[in-house]
């Protein structure tokens, strides 16, 4: 039991932690959202899919945004990035 407590409280910590990696390796200025310009230094993405992903057209990715459209917007990224 203790063991899968611990399991359990390691997975609702990685999660977040995961997420905040990911917009981190592409935000080079550090202000938390991901611009087309920042994301095409390290990915081989369209301004098209850039605009899809980007869903209040604010010309940059939050968290959120990122996360929901990774599977189709990091494909073309380098290997050690694509999570
Ligand atoms: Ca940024």
């Amino acid at each position: 039991m203790k063991k899968l407590m611990m399991l359990m409280l390691m997975l609702a910590f990685s999660a977040p932690a995961m997420a905040v990696d990911r917009i981190a390796k592409y935000d080079s200025d550090m202000d938390g959202y991901v611009s087309y310009k920042e994301l095409t230094q390290f990915c081989d993405v369209s301004r098209k899919l850039f605009e899809l992903a980007d869903k209040n057209g604010d010309e940059q990715l939050s968290n959120v945004e990122l996360r929901q459209s990774h599977r189709y917007l990091l494909t073309k990224c380098d290997k050690v990035d694509n999570l």
